[in-house]
């Protein structure tokens, strides 16, 4: 079997220059890895005009790797792909799914763009099963939604509410392939056995296209011998963080904050958020002192404003009524956590006592 490097949902676009890193990345991979195709598929580009725009650097870069690009189209880039347009030496378009790409001893089927309803995709693949040779080694490319395992539209790019090429697993029971190699499901790395031993395998997007997708990205490399294997990127992604204040421990949160920030991947853009309970006395500085010095902290790796919102309880903590109830509860024999509970509700309760009075 031939050793394959397998992506999708690139979105390559001109405002994402991230998103060309990634590509460059994974060429580099590729050529250390010594495969023998990179097979995308679909959404290599975000939009038709990007293709215009990068085929030139896009020749470059897929020509010069050793390895052969098979390109599969994705219901965001199908329009790009229309015109006979020339991306580059060893790269290969798959146009129609009655006609695949023949690389060495490997047959690379594909189910380009094309809005299909969910019966009419089951009867597309068994046709589709009657034109491969089972002695052949055949792969499909599959750009579209898995039904059976999709646990939220939130898995999905920024899609809407269509449903792009509905199919489930047990479609692809009669082909004689070994793997579906996909794409469209850019959160994360994922595969599932289909019955009758076939793998269907979606990377995840390989570089962050939207919020929703944290973590370190994958890709997948298959190689002959082996069970396919997820190799992480260095690419950027998103990494939500969230920071809980605690006015009843020593610690300063701000140095917390630096130290779970230093701890972080130098590609990921954070999404902060900071809540809990403050004491301004003890900290030596106002609720807004805070809240500019986290800001100013975690301005170069944030993704937008984090999202503050801790509360300054020191009033509480300064209060009479309060301070006696807390010498009250640190004499009884509970666990330091359920008192740490209780403690906690006391203060909203304070809180809201004060806020009607
Ligand atoms: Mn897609």
């Amino acid at each position: 079997m031939m050793k394959i490097l397998h992506t999708a949902d690139l979105h390559l676009s001109e405002e994402a220059p991230g998103r060309w890193e990634t590509l460059e990345e994974l060429v580099n991979l590729a050529r250390e890895e010594e495969v023998s195709t990179l097979v995308i598929a679909g959404d290599l580009f975000d939009r038709e005009s990007a293709a215009e725009a990068m085929r030139p650097r896009l020749r470059e870069v897929l020509g010069g790797g050793g390895f052969q690009t098979v390109i599969l189209p994705g219901n965001h880039d199908f329009k790009a792909y229309s015109s006979g347009l020339y991306f580059g030496d060893n790269v290969y378009v798959i146009r129609d799914w009655r006609e695949p790409v023949r690389l060495g001893g490997a047959v690379f089927w594909g189910l380009p763009h094309e809005d299909i309803s969910l019966g009419r995709l089951a009867g597309r693949l068994r046709e589709m099963s009657f034109l491969m040779d089972p002695e052949q080694e055949n792969f499909l490319l599959f750009h579209g939604e898995l039904l059976d395992t999709f646990f939220s539209r939130q898995d999905l790019g920024e899609e809407g509410e269509q449903r792009y090429m509905p199919a489930r697993l047990s479609f692809f029971e009669p082909l004689p392939a070994g793997y579906i190699l996909a794409g469209h499901f850019h959160s994360r790395f994922a595969a599932w056995q289909a019955p009758g031993g076939i793998l269907f395998i979606y990377p995840g997007s390989p570089v962050a296209v939207t919020r929703r997708e944290t973590g370190r990205r994958k890709v997948n490399l298959v190689a002959p011998g082996e069970a396919p294997r997820e190799v992480t990127l260095n690419s950027f992604h998103y990494e939500e963080l969230t920071i809980t204040l605690d006015p009843f421990t020593d610690q300063d949160p701000l140095a917390e904050l630096d130290r779970i920030l230093s701890d972080l991947h130098p590609s990921a853009g954070v999404l902060l958020a900071v809540e809990g309970l403050f004491d301004s006395s003890a900290a030596g500085m106002s609720e807004t002192e805070m809240a500019t010095a986290i800001k100013k902290k975690t301005a170069p790796v944030c993704s937008g404003e984090p999202v503050l919102n801790f509360i300054d309880v020191h009033h509480i903590l300064e209060d009479d009524l309060f301070k006696k109830f807390r010498a009250g509860l640190e004499e009884t024999g509970h666990p330091p956590e359920l008192k740490r509970e209780i403690m906690e509700m006391v203060i909203r309760a304070f809180k809201g006592v004060k806020q009607c009075s």
